[in-house]
This record gives structure tokens, C-alpha cells and sequence, in this order.
């Protein structure tokens, strides 16, 4: 009988159609060179980091082995294409660019829906510590996990090492928060690639090009460029869906005397009585509103797209 030649194991890089696979070879973490079956590409697959794959000698020296099958995914964002994403690290900073928190509760929704779990970091608090002080209370009430950094007293690998476990967690966020000053913190990378010394390159600031995995601990961490171009819409969300991006008024929702309420704007409905009392933030309130509103007006339009 012959040897299995069969390794299993995750795609950390990708460019140009050639992939990087960590795996276990003989009992030591190695990795390997990839290329993809032509069948992926038939059945519309492209592979992606983070895919968990299994590969077999291809017999060709320059590409050592072939991706032969690809494990069913837990999460996929697109834009930078990611797989199997576990954690997203959703960093703002409290000013410099000031906070976008249309961008953060949107965010908070895709990670609801897409079972990736939200960690919300502010970053330079340096900066302000007042405003700093008041997300990092508004969205702890809300219910997630609020980290804060800045420079005196950033983030340091312990802070993330069980957050992380053994997922796969990345840097989401607009430009010019310092996802990337972060992440080449954590990694012990020289800020290469960050905004000051990238602002040579004509490019523009605050590139990242290349989207990896980095091994870090049992897990992988990864920055990107964003992911800010994701569309609630595009995500197929629904606007009975936009609680999960609201677990605080959904949690007080559960009690609404009324059954098909929006929690809008209706006469009697608990949500405005929590408003009042000032057990909900004014301004989550207003967010879930414009985006249970938005999607509400276009849900015709989104059914529509979605069947073709
Ligand atoms: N004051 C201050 N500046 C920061 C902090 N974090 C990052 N920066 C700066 O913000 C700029 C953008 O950082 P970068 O990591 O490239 O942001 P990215 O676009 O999110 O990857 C750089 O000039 C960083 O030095 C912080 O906590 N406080
Ligand atoms: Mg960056
Ligand atoms: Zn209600």
C-alpha cells in the first residue's frame, strides 16, 4: 500500500495563482508552495487565505505541491478575500481620523451575522482621552469587547493571545487608524508598512498590499487594508437581521409588548422607554434606525437581486 503523500493545513499567502500552506510534516510546522486544481477554477473557486486545504505532491519542482481539496468555509469576507475569519479586529481611532461609528456598527452587524467574533480596539487615545473614555463605555454597555491603545500604552501580545486562540483574526478598519502600526507591533515587525515611511512610496498612505496570515500563538493574525467596502446589502442582510448588530436593544426588544414591532419610533414600545431612561445610547439608537430604515425601503429591490 502506499504512502499517504496527503498533508492538511491553512493557506497564509496567495499571489498571482501560487499559495502558501502552513502544515505538519513529520511532526515539525513547515510550509509549502502551492498551486490550485484547474477543477476549482471550473466550479468558480477561488482558494483563499485562511481556507483550510489539503495538499498532495504535485511532482513538479518548482511548485512542490497541489491543492487538492478545500474545506468548507465558516465565514467569508471579500475585499480583501479572507476565509474562515474568526475575530475581527474592528480598530478606530477616537480621532485622526475622527471615529466613523456608521462604519463601526455596520461592521458589528457583519461580524453578528457572519458568526466572526468582534473585538473593537481605539487607537490613539493619546489624542483624546475624553472621547476615548466615552466609546469605550458606550460600546462595553453594548455589550463587546473594547480594547484602547496609543503609543504610552499599546497593545501588547498578551492583551490579544486569548482573545485569538486558535483563530484566525484580522485588522478591520478605515486608513490612518493604525491597524497596521498595530499589527507590526504584535508581530515584531519594523513599521515597514505603515503610513509615515509609506508615504514615500507615490502610492499613496497607508497601503497594504499584500494580505497574509501571520502565525500568532496557536492562531494567525492578518492586516488589511480595511474591509471597509463592505455593503449590507451585498451581505444579503436583511433588515430583521439588524439586531444582531444591536445586542443591547435587542435584549431589551425580547420584552416589547408588541409583536411585529420595528422598535423605531412606535407609541409604547420598550425600546423608547429605554431610550428615555437613558439604558440605551442615543446615538446606536439612531444608527440602528437609519440601517433597519435603509434596508427596509430597498428590501424589494435586495429580494429582487438576490434571486438572479
Ligand atoms: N498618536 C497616535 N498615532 C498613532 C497611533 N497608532 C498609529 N498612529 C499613527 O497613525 C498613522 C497611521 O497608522 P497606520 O498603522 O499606517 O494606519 P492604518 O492605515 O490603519 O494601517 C501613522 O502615522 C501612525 O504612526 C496612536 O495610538 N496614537
Ligand atoms: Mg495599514
Ligand atoms: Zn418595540
Amino acid at each position: 500500500m502506499s504512502e499517504d503523500k496527503t498533508f492538511r493545513g491553512v493557506i497564509t499567502k496567495g499571489v498571482g495563482g501560487v499559495y502558501t500552506v502552513r502544515f505538519v510534516k513529520d511532526n515539525n510546522l513547515t510550509s509549502a508552495q502551492c498551486a490550485a486544481r484547474g477543477a476549482f477554477r471550473l466550479k468558480g473557486i477561488k482558494p483563499a487565505i485562511g481556507d483550510r486545504v489539503a495538499i498532495v505532491p504535485s511532482g513538479d519542482p518548482d511548485v512542490e505541491y497541489v491543492i487538492d481539496d478545500i474545506e468548507e468555509r465558516t465565514s467569508f469576507i471579500a475585499r480583501p478575500p479572507v476565509a474562515n475569519l474568526s475575530i475581527m479586529l474592528l480598530t478606530f481611532s477616537v480621532t485622526n481620523p475622527a471615529p466613523d461609528l456608521t462604519l463601526l456598527d455596520k461592521m458589528l452587524l457583519i461580524c453578528g451575522l457572519n458568526n466572526i467574533k468582534p473585538v473593537i480596539i481605539f487607537t490613539k487615545s493619546d489624542l483624546n482621552t475624553g472621547d476615548s473614555e466615552r466609546l469605550c463605555s458606550v460600546y462595553t454597555k453594548a455589550g463587546y469587547e473594547v480594547l484602547v491603545s496609543s503609543p504610552q500604552n499599546a497593545l501588547t501580545k498578551s492583551d490579544l493571545r486569548d482573545i485569538i486562540g486558535d483563530g484566525i483574526a484580522a485588522f478591520a478598519g478605515p486608513s490612518g487608524v493604525g491597524k497596521s502600526t498595530l499589527c507590526n507591533s504584535l508581530l515584531g515587525i519594523d513599521i515597514m508598512q505603515t503610513g509615515e515611511v509609506s508615504s514615500k512610496i507615490k502610492r499613496g498612505r497607508h497601503t497594504t498590499r499584500h494580505v497574509e496570515l501571520h502565525e500568532f500563538f496557536e492562531g494567525f493574525i492578518c492586516d488589511t487594508p480595511g474591509f471597509t467596502s463592505l455593503s449590507l446589502e451585498e451581505q444579503g442582510i436583511d433588515y430583521r437581521d439588524v439586531l444582531y448588530g444591536y445586542p443591547e436593544i435587542n435584549a431589551l426588544a425580547t420584552g416589547c409588548r408588541f409583536d411585529d414591532c420595528s422598535h423605531r419610533k412606535e407609541d409604547g414600545c420598550v425600546i423608547r422607554q429605554a431610550l428615555a431612561e437613558g439604558k440605551i445610547d442615543q446615538g446606536r439608537f439612531e444608527r440602528y434606525v437609519s440601517f433597519y430604515t435603509e434596508l427596509y425601503d430597498n428590501r424589494n429591490n435586495y429580494k429582487i437581486r438576490r434571486k438572479q
